[in-house]
């Protein structure tokens, strides 16, 4: 595999010092390029784009090519993994997925079963040919969702704002919201020990739901299979928990094996860093909509946010993926703000 030329990210999760504070923006890949929706536009759908690796790794290399960012994020989904364990989804345009069967009772589970991760191989030929186009740029992050947030979908049929059907099931049959993730768990260790396999050099874990459950519940629920996963793949590569939305669990995160913890907007910096203790990494965490600002205000809050981060063991992003109607002359300033600022050392 090619050297890497630009590791900052690698050693910024791994608490070593960096030059400089590295940055990438979750959901770069797609959604606010020109670029990427010329691609788009020329396919039956998302998920042509997704299963087929050239394209997959063409889109992935754009927003290093065009924004500059420290990292490249492989583009697929996390609801490849329901699909692959036998719920296949639908990406309805203007709408979102939509799974035709899901999971509520018993015998919902003769539909599903713990995936061979071959099933998934078209994502390993995508992040292998996005290496090749990468040619050792920058290093590629593999991803997951979380099993509580897979839970989700899969209990639901379609995002929700509440997903209180997921939320029923924890209440009324906890046994088999506990089969169902254990269940996506195991497809999950396979497929990210698949992903590092075929050359990501870092992982993260999108447990994008987590704010509808409370402490104890996240606790119950999402924590002990988030243990297993960093306990089986942190060993390898330096793995990021982002739980949005869970505030209240950042000290259960960092008792993970995890290396780097994200953070939402919502969060003050200070707080997080409290509740994380001095080791891990945090990721994080401007408020998407500060990038419908002008640019003398982006760079304002963006500076803000470095300077409360400090300038070790910080990995700069946004606090949520990148709203696509942002324009990426703006998210430009962000970065390009980031990648000038001098931290004062002596502080
Ligand atoms: O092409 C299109 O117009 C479809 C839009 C789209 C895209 C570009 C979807 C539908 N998924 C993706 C790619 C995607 N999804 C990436 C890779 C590339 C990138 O954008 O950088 C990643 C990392 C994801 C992860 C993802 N998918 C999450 C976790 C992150 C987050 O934003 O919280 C979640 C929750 C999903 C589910 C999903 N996929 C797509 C949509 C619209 C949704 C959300 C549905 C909902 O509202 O519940």
């Amino acid at each position: 595999m090619a050297e890497l030329k630009n590791d900052l990210i690698l050693r910024a999760a791994k608490g070593q010092s960096v030059e400089r504070t590295p940055v990438w923006l979750m959901r770069q890949a797609g959604r606010i390029l020109p670029e990427y929706r010329a691609v788009r536009n020329s396919l039956s759908g998302f998920k042509e784009l997704v299963e087929t690796p050239e394209l997959a790794a063409e889109v992935t290399i754009q927003p290093v090519d065009i924004l500059g960012v420290d990292a490249a994020i492989i583009f697929s989904d996390i609801l490849v993994v329901p699909e692959a364990m036998g719920l296949t989804y639908e990406m309805v345009e203007k709408k979102g997925p939509w799974f035709p069967k899901t999971i509520s009772s018993e015998n919902d589970f003769a539909n599903i079963r713990v995936a061979d991760p071959n099933e998934l191989d078209y994502v390993y030929k995508a992040i292998e040919h996005t290496l090749a186009g990468l040619n050792g740029r920058v290093p590629l992050i593999g991803f997951a969702g979380a099993p509580f947030t897979i839970l989700c979908y899969m209990v639901e049929g379609s995002g929700s704002k509440t997903f209180s059907k997921a939320r029923k099931m924890i209440f009324q049959r906890p046994d088999l919201a506990h089969k169902l993730m254990d269940m996506i768990t195991e497809t999950t260790i396979s497929y990210l020990h698949a992903q590092v396999d075929a050359g990501v050099h870092m992982l993260q874990v999108f447990d994008s739901w987590a704010g509808i459950l409370d402490k104890d519940l996240y606790k119950a629920f999402s924590m002990p299979y988030l243990e297993r996963i960093a306990d089986s793949l942190s060993s390898r590569v330096p793995l990021t928990l982002f739980a949005k939305g869970a505030h209240f669990s950042i000290d259960d995160l960092a008792s993970t094996s995890c290396r780097t913890i994200g953070v939402d907007w919502n969060t003050p910096p200070a707080y997080a860093r409290a509740q994380a203790g001095p080791d891990k990494t945090l990721q994080g965490n401007l408020d998407p909509t500060v990038l419908y600002a002008d640019g003398k205000e982006i760079a304002k809050h963006t500076i803000k946010m470095l300077e409360s981060f400090g300038s070790e063991k910080h990995i700069a992003n946004l606090g949520h993926g990148v709203y696509p109607d942002t324009n990426p002359d703006s998210v430009k300033i962000f970065i390009d703000t980031i990648k000038s600022y001098e931290h004062d050392k002596n502080q």
